[in-house]
């Protein structure tokens, strides 16, 4: 679950995370490796829980249900007290001892990790805390432990002591699944890299110009006439591509058993044409647009004019009611991004109209920062999707527009979820070798997706001018557009053939970089260095062969 408690700099002393041989990604914030003898899980493992510690339960039971596929070993879950791990017993195998009875200072997601002779202990103040624990573990394992089939031990676990609270509480990634539609398996699968990386937060682009993905009892047409196209693809050879209720409610649950919740954005007045290609009464001479299925972006908005408007509120009730009710966070994102010669009175009704719906559901706004020229509701999230360098208009009377929209945000309060867009977009090429992707916020390699801070996105090159405070910022949102996920980016394309799979798309845009930014938005600053990033990642490659992830070999990492 997502929480945007403000970050205590003085929280993380400086422990390097270099001179081990331990692999976790993202970096926690304490990690010390002893010489003593590492545990090792055998047939004879048990998982250890206090008898009403209900949510140590489900995480060890899930736990449990994970290495069987590897190790073969049926571990239960029980609460029995022994001595079992005090007498010999490498073959029979460590005890695994869970509880969520940690301090109130662990806070919602840290936990603490030790490891000593046969026994592996991980305490946390909640759940979520001991599955980010849990997570850890994992990577602790031998790489072996991700196989699909049963592989060999010894499943042995070194002797660190770690003990981790993330820097920011929210965390989080965008899968555009409006460009491209991305069906419940695909989905699962990108919610699995997340949960591996301590990701919190799946944001769903689910509407846009090419397409509108979810089902709104209301408004039957949204569906019907919206869920027909996708970015590229020749209009009426398959869809239409939605999610039921069910499907939608699918998704929302596998998420949330990975301790992830799920943010809808309903994108407008902008990225509209799926609203208007189903529903007259959206446009200003009350007829539907055709369905659009190119890939052009700053298409007309929904209508703005008076006359228009209440037709508007009442869509925009509809459907954002719905988002806010199908979904599991407290958050519903109103998107609000490049609206074409929009003025500020729009702007500003569409946000408030926007923003009545979402906090009458009890939910937070979160939106493009360009929806801080509006007037934002109280505890407003801001997306700042601007480049993270180069903005040497800070502080100056250059200001472009996005950094005043921000500031103009900032001033009501709203805090900030970076996602610069040279270095956070996984939909920007690595390099001009690769088959999909755009390249209009510059080549995003590994390096640049990792060497940066949230905190001077959002100020002069130089420093001296900041837009928000470290408080300010809430955390950080790798964003995987794609409307190029298919091969051949310079034009329409003109065979089916070009479109891979989605999840094929995906794991390549997303491996290495998506760890690179769980890392930014996980690992206090004092941890983290992009080479022993690097060497980690390499060890994590060989794990993602073992689970069958097709990610990008890039020539500037040493792959083994
Ligand atoms: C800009 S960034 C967009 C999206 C595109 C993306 C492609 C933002 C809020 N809008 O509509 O998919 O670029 O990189």
């Amino acid at each position: 679950m997502i929480g945007v408690a403000p970050f205590r700099a003085d929280a993380h002393p400086a422990i390097p995370a270099t001179t081990t041989t331990v692999a976790v990604i993202p970096a926690p914030a304490h990690l010390e490796v002893h010489a003593d003898e590492a545990a090792a899980l055998g047939p004879r493992t048990v998982i250890k829980i206090h008898s009403r510690d209900n949510g140590a339960r489900k995480v060890g039971s899930q736990f449990a249900q994970f290495l069987r596929t590897a190790t073969g070993y049926r571990i239960p879950v029980g609460t029995a007290d022994g001595d079992d791990h005090h007498s010999d017993s490498r073959a029979r195998g460590a005890t695994v001892e869970l509880s969520t009875r940690g301090g109130a200072a662990l806070g919602q997601e840290g936990y603490a990790l030790n490891v000593k002779k046969n026994r592996v202990s991980i305490e946390a103040h909640t759940a979520e805390g001991l599955f980010r624990g849990v997570t850890t573990l994992r990577q602790l394992l031998p790489r072996q432990i991700e196989s699909a089939t049963q592989a060999e031990g010894p499943w042995t676990v070194p002797a660190v002591r770690i003990s981790d609270t993330p820097r920011y509480g929210y965390r989080g990634a965008m899968l555009d699944v409006a460009r491209r539609f991305f069906d419940v398996a695909d989905v699962k699968r990108f919610i699995d890299h997340m949960a591996m990386y301590k990701l919190n937060a799946l944001h769903l682009h689910l509407t846009d110009d090419q397409g509108w993905r979810l089902t709104v009892d209301e408004r039957p047409a949204l569906t019907q006439v919206g869920a027909s196209t996708q970015s590229g693809w020749k209009p009426g050879t398959g869809g239409p591509w939605y999610y039921t209720k069910a499907q939608y409610r699918e998704i929302v649950e596998y998420a949330a058993n990975r301790f992830i919740d799920v943010i809808p954005e309903i994108d407008g007045p902008g990225h509209a044409t799926a609203a208007k290609a189903s529903l007259p009464e959206v446009n200003c001479d009350g007829q539907a647009v055709p369905p659009y299925s190119g890939f052009d972006v700053g298409l007309p908005p929904v209508c703005l004019a008076p006359e228009a408007r209440p037709a508007v509120k009442a869509y925009l009730t509809d459907v954002l009611q719905e988002a806010s009710r199908q979904s599991s966070a407290d958050i519903v994102h109103i998107g609000g991004d490049e609206v074409p010669s929009i003025t500020t009175e729009q702007m500003d009704w569409y946000v408030r109209s926007a923003g009545e719906v979402v906090t009458g559901e009890g939910k937070r706004v979160m939106g493009w920062h360009q929806i801080g020229a509006g007037t934002l509701p109280s505890g407003s999230l801001l997306q700042w999707w601007g480049d993270h360098g180069d903005q040497a208009s800070i502080g100056t009377d250059r200001e472009t527009g996005g950094v005043r929209d921000l500031r103009a945000g900032v001033a009501q309060g709203a805090q900030v979820i970076a996602s610069p867009a040279d270095r956070a977009y996984l939909d920007m090429k690595y390099d001009s070798t690769n088959p999909y992707g755009l390249s209009w916020a510059g080549l995003v390699n590994l390096r640049r997706a990792y060497e940066w801070d949230p905190i001077s996105v959002t100020s002069s090159p130089d420093g001296a001018h900041r837009i928000v405070s470290e408080q300010q910022v809430a955390g950080v949102e790798a964003a995987l557009w794609s409307d190029r996920a298919y091969r051949g980016s310079s034009s329409l394309p003109t065979s089916l053939d070009q479109f891979v799979p989605p999840s094929v798309y995906a794991d390549f845009m997303t491996y290495p970089r998506l760890p690179a930014i769980a890392e930014v938005g996980w690992s206090p600053g004092a941890v983290r260095s992009y080479d022993d990033f690097q060497r980690r990642v390499v060890a994590h490659g060989q794990r993602w062969d073992l689970r069958g992830i097709g990610y990008y070999r890039a020539p500037d990492v040493p792959w083994v």
